[in-house]
């Protein structure tokens, strides 16, 4: 998978570090302290690295996947709520708005979309899911078609007409497949989520009972971090989705007030969210849906918080729905996505921000003006 007649060391190091995920910026900078003073990028599907030493990132992607589809050691234990205690307190009405989930993926592992279907299985009350959807955007890994057409007949054994497929016949972005999952989505709420997730224990409940008390509330669970090799999860504490001026997405603290009350059960609200969603589904629809001139992802979900908040809703973060979210080791469509990222940006500046559009450029490093 590599042709390294350069210093095997080294393209080992790259490798490893490819895998774990760092990020160009990174690498260039081991560029310019003179370690590896040859190194340089090489087009969207490999490193071209000192010497012929070629790393392609499509086979370091197909070793991750592989590795994966060798963990098959079932799921993850979690309890209810993240274990507080205020959480496992609650009680939910048993009759709730029902619920679609949508899982969108490009070339996930086989084994990972087949986890996340379990998981939401054995941890949504079976009359409260109405649908599984799975929206593929155009992978091209085969396990995704045979071997998974096969898991879901083996599933409606037990659930006929459970999940539901969504193919796009080439490829569209992760903001496209969340417009189409919602699009087939057919129960009261909608829940778009990545495939490369695991739900816990009463999940669902949390965001069902507050969209029931307000159809216009957009709510995003807690994530903990999953780590792709090891599977080790991370929790994460509540915290709200903020953005800075070049409309990157961050965690910040909620507002004061959330922290007078004491207790870590209550929504908190949030500007935006990091891009897993749970919404009342024709309230969505009401809005607007996702911006669909958005390529491949990255700054829809700021888009999205400021529409949001200007339509007459509000976006919480519901601190006793959680999910793990494995941490991807090989980020699918572009390894640098800052230029559709800034793209993106300047689009959502376009669209909303009228006068303050210009702190958007100067975040970007972008002329103001551009002269005739
Ligand atoms: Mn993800």
């Amino acid at each position: 998978m590599e042709q390294c007649s350069a210093d095997p060391v080294f393209c080992a190091a790259i490798a490893e570090g490819y895998g774990r995920g760092w990020p160009s910026s990174q690498w260039q900078g081991l560029g310019q302290f003179g370690l590896y003073p040859g190194m340089r990028f090489w087009g969207p599907c490999g490193l071209l690295l000192a010497g012929n030493c070629t790393v392609s990132e499509q086979a370091l992607a197909v070793a991750r996947t592989e590795e994966l589809n060798s963990k098959e050691t079932g799921l993850m234990h979690f309890k209810q709520g993240g274990e507080t205690q205020r959480c496992l307190e609650r009680k939910y009405p048993k009759n709730l708005p029902t619920i679609s989930v949508v899982l969108i993926y490009l070339d996930e592992a086989l084994s990972i979309i087949k986890r996340a279907i379990r998981s939401i299985m054995d941890k949504t009350p079976p009359h409260l899911l109405k649908e599984i959807i799975l929206v593929d955007d155009n992978s091209s890994n085969e396990d995704l078609i045979g071997k998974l057409d096969a898991y879901v007949s083996f599933i409606h054994d037990e659930r006929p007409g459970l999940v539901k497929r969504v193919r796009h016949k080439e490829q569209m972005g992760l903001t496209q497949a969340r417009i189409s999952g919602w699009k087939a989505a057919t129960g009261d709420v909608v829940a778009i989520l990545d495939a490369h997730i695991e739900v816990h224990v009463e999940w669902a409940e949390p965001l069902l009972a507050r969209i029931k008390e307000d159809r216009t509330v957009v709510l995003t669970p807690v994530f903990d971090r999953v780590n792709f090799d090891d599977l080790k999860v991370i929790r994460y504490i509540p915290a709200a989705v903020g953005f800075d001026w070049a409309l990157w997405c961050m965690y910040e603290s909620f507002r004061p007030e959330w922290y007078k009350l004491n207790d870590e059960s209550q929504p908190g609200k949030s500007p935006s969210i990091m891009g897993i969603l749970v919404v009342d589904r024709l309230f969505f629809g009401e809005i607007g849906v996702l911006d669909g001139g958005m390529k491949i992802y990255g700054g829809e979900n700021v888009e999205l918080g400021i529409r949001v908040w200007l339509c007459g809703g509000s976006i919480e973060v519901v601190p006793c729905s959680k999910i793990a979210h494995i941490e991807r080791a090989h980020k699918p469509y572009l390894p640098d996505l800052s230029i559709t990222m800034k793209r993106n940006a300047l689009r959502v500046a376009e669209v909303w921000m009228d006068e303050y559009k210009d702190n958007v450029k100067i975040a970007w490093n972008l002329p103001l003006k551009v002269c005739p």
